[in-house]
């Protein structure tokens, strides 16, 4: 019920009651009791400098334990749902279920800080509010028809979430400390507060929440967009179009949020249809330190949550020794998620006992708040006197339980105890590659012919743009064998042949519907209305879905959503797109934390595509090259897949075979620019309804060549021009499509074919430094038997190319003379 005013009151009074009331509801917070250890100072705002009656109700309700931020919101009926719930009674709170486990979160803390001394555990002792805070947002969750919480955190408080929230048993966790088999983990595996967890979670009316907390890296925030990807995910596999059911929590440190892009990246998808996951919640774990960093020099703010005050959504900070106040603003914030679909954050103020880890000593940095942290009583000790409550027979209890699981923990033998996969990833593999595990890709001619059909056909009275429509006439004639195809039929025919099958397809990436080259054209444009129509949405009723979405220009939060996504949908074809390959680097980290390592680390599979353009055509250093030579650097341990199909056909079996096969393993492929279109890289029909992907392409000679050249990508196409031009007989042209895992048995049957050849020459169009020259020059002279390999490529750069299109030309004209040893 909101506040009632006195009902006698002259419009003029009202007005200036409103007024007193807006200046507290807009600034309050500035001047609110945040932090338990006072070194947040008030903030002087002449607009609160006022007094009586209605001043001293709006600052009791504003500038209290609460600071609300919200009147940046410019929909009203948010900014008054806030008001109403910021002004209303709260709710009672259940403060012996808080106190609890305030008790558990410190003296779990404790029991590992005596028994496991030196080690590090990274304790959530004064932030302790964040166990009663995250069981009033899933509780809260589970009344609004949540059934699964998905959770990101980073190190801070992690193994206390683990056992208190996710429900996972102490033993478990003890075991990790307790090291009991160090060789199970060899050479891969990660550190314990990493790793993920499943459980249940028992809400405060009895029910229970399945709870998945999401593996992460050291990278701090690089899991945010991993857990927007993953819930949007499991939304899709419930059919919970409404959004209620999977709902998304992350946990966040103050210096990182305020810090690290990515928060900023991942928050921007939430309003973006195709990354909707109505919403999500957010805490900000704020102990007022970074490591060894002051806000002062973290954050060029007051808060570290103002990044989030760039998007339309709710802040709430609350002093972290109200947990009172605490459990209120969760159950808000949960419900204003709820109400509109719409992330919300807390920001939740707290300090931090010790130093960054437990090895390390804050006094150093810190010595006047450390002095103050040391005197100042644990949480659960303050609150159990604010309610008059003895707290010991609780500690002692839990002290306990956690000698119990100690005990336990000895016994317990080593095992991947934290993980519990869901059943849709029953027969999906990891592992190495096994040749059993090929299928057969081709489809038939008349599902071909039937998706040519179906990519012309639009609703009566579509106004389609006559580019479109010849395009598309074009590609009917393709489909039906009457024409080459080209890369983009390719891939709308690998599409539509597992959609019809009953593969879902997912691509997003920049401008991924027209696709950057035009090629793609996934979304037909209505020219009257703008109205869209996707041909491949709309091919059977029996279909599965496709969905093909623009992105917002992020790399790192786009890649880390769809590497999520793939996570919790093993059975789909999972892609995303880079506007140029090399500007995968900005998600560099999602890169090398999740796609290359994850399952090393925490032996999680995805399927994972990333389609990257590259290609030497004289567009300067920032549209050449999609690195190859980073991604081959990472591949080790058949990790992950490294490909460049030579040709559309080649692409269509490469996509396919991704879906197809069990084998579930990221793929990376360097995809066409000048050769999207180019009669030598398209395909004759039959090349898609026989035959599979082709991980070398042979010369198409008897074998007597006395020179073969190896090559991978378009220089494969330019040299067979080169070679057609000067009419030359002695020289074996081999394309390498799969570069990882290398196709060792291949390419050794192809140079051995070559029985006469005096040299093999590797050439690429990369600079010495970059390609995959330094990938396959050991595994060629492994192969040659003692045959001489050399290799032609640009010489070393600090950048990938050159700016100029003319030296671009001279520099290729030189390589393919090379190439032919002149
Ligand atoms: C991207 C990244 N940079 C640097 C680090 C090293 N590092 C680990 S924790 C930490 C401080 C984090 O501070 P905050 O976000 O406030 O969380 P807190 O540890 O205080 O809970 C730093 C700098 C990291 N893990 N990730």
């Amino acid at each position: 019920m909101i506040r009632e005013h006195a009902v006698a009151e002259s419009g003029a009074s009202a007005g200036a009651r409103e007024h007193v009331w807006d200046a507290f509801r807009r600034w309050g917070y500035l001047q609110a009791n945040l932090d338990p250890l006072g070194d947040l100072e008030p903030v002087a705002m002449p607009e609160l400098d006022v007094t009586g009656p209605e001043a001293d109700a709006a600052r009791r309700v504003y500038c209290g334990t609460v600071g609300a931020e919200f009147m940046h919101i410019p929909d009203r009926e948010r900014r008054l749902w806030v008001q109403e719930r910021m002004e209303s009674e709260a709710q009672e709170p259940d403060r012996a279920r808080i106190l609890d486990l305030l008790v558990r979160a410190e003296v779990f803390e404790q029991v590992l800080q005596t028994r496991y001394l030196g080690t590090k555990r990274y304790s959530l002792e004064g932030e302790a509010a964040l166990l009663p805070l995250l069981d009033s947002i899933l509780s809260a969750a589970v009344k609004q028809g949540a059934n699964k919480g998905m959770l990101a955190m980073s190190h801070r408080g992690r193994l206390n979430v683990m056992v208190q929230i996710v429900g996972r048993a102490a033993a478990e966790v003890f075991a990790r400390f307790e090291d009991v088999d160090p060789r199970s983990t060899m050479g891969s595996g990660d550190v314990k507060y990493h790793m993920g967890a499943t459980g249940d979670f028992r809400a405060a009316n009895g029910q229970t929440l399945s709870i998945h907390l999401v593996s992460n890296p050291s990278h701090l925030e690089a899991v945010d967009p991993v857990l927007m990807g993953r819930t949007r995910a499991k939304q899709m596999r419930r059919g919970d179009t409404g959004r209620k059911q999977v709902i998304a929590v992350a946990m966040h440190g103050d210096a990182a949020f305020a810090g690290q892009g990515i928060c900023a990246e991942t928050l921007n998808l939430c309003g973006v249809p195709g990354f909707n996951i109505g919403g999500s919640v957010h805490i900000i774990v704020n102990n007022l330190i970074g490591f060894t960093t002051v806000p002062r020099d973290a954050v060029s703010s007051r808060f570290s949550s103002d990044l989030a005050k760039r998007l339309a959504i709710p802040v709430f900070h609350v002093n972290a020794e109200d947990a009172d106040a605490v459990v209120g603003v969760g159950r808000i914030a949960l419900e204003y998620r709820y109400a509109f679909d719409s992330p919300a954050v807390i920001d939740l103020i707290g300090y931090r006992r010790h130093g960054h880890s437990e090895v390390d000593d804050p006094t150093i940095t810190q010595p006047i708040r450390y002095r103050k942290i040391e005197a100042h009583p644990p949480m659960w000790q303050i609150y159990a006197e604010q309610i008059g409550a003895d707290a010991e027979p609780i500690a002692q209890r839990v002290r306990e339980q956690l000698d119990a699981a100690q005990k336990e923990a000895r016994e317990i033998e080593q095992r991947p105890v934290m993980r519990r996969l869901p059943r849709y990833w029953g027969g999906f593999k990891g592992g190495k590659y096994d040749p059993s595990y090929e299928v057969d890709t081709a489809a038939p001619a008349e599902a071909m012919a039937a998706i040519g059909e179906s990519l012309v056909t639009y609703p009566e009275g579509f106004h389609i743009h006559p580019k479109v429509k010849k395009l598309l006439e074009q590609r009917l004639e393709m489909a039906q064998g009457k024409r080459p195809i080209d890369y983009g039929m390719a891939e709308a025919l690998a599409f539509g042949t597992l959609v019809l099958q009953g593969v879902p397809v997912r691509l997003s990436g920049q401008d991924s519907r027209r696709g950057t080259f035009n090629q793609r054209h996934a979304a037909l444009i209505d020219t009257e209305t703008e109205e869209e129509f996707v041909p491949l949405e709309h091919m059977a009723p029996d279909q599965a879905w496709c969905e093909i979405h623009n992105s917002p220009l992020s790399e790192a939060a786009v890649l880390g959503y769809e590497y999520g996504f793939s996570r919790d949908f093993p059975e789909a074809l999972v892609l995303w797109e880079a506007q140029f390959g090399d500007f995968a680097n900005g998600a560099q980290i999602i890169i090398d934390q999740f796609i290359s390592s994850s399952e090393d680390k925490w032996n999680l599979l995805s399927g994972v595509v990333l389609l990257l353009p590259h290609g030497y055509e004289g567009q300067g250093p920032e549209h050449s090259s999609a690195r190859i030579e980073r991604f081959l650097q990472l591949a080790a341990r058949d990790n992950m897949q490294i490909c460049q199909p030579s040709t559309a056909a080649q692409y269509f079996q490469l996509l396919r075979r991704q879906a197809m096969r069990m084998w579930r393993k990221p793929l990376v492929v360097f995809t066409p620019k000048s050769m999207l279109r180019h009669p030598a890289a398209s395909s004759q029909l039959a090349e898609f309804t026989s035959g599979r992907f082709q991980t070398v392409i042979p010369d198409r000679g008897d074998g007597s060549a006395p020179r073969v050249l190896l090559c991978t990508g378009k220089i494969g196409h330019e040299l067979m021009a080169e070679r057609k031009r000067r009419k030359n007989t002695s020289t074996a042209i081999v394309f390498v499509d799969q570069l990882y895992p290398f196709p060792e048995a291949e390419v050794a049957a192809e140079m051995d074919r070559h029985a006469n050849a005096r040299e093999f020459v590797w050439v690429q169009e990369e600079p010495g430094n970059m390609g995959a020259r330094e990938f396959m020059i050991p595994q060629l002279e492994r192969l040659a038997r003692g045959r001489v390999v050399l290799s032609v490529n640009r010489s070393e750069g600090a950048s990938p190319s050159t700016g100029s299109s003319k030296a671009h030309d001279m520099e290729q004209k030189t390589l393919l003379t090379l190439a032919f040893g002149f």
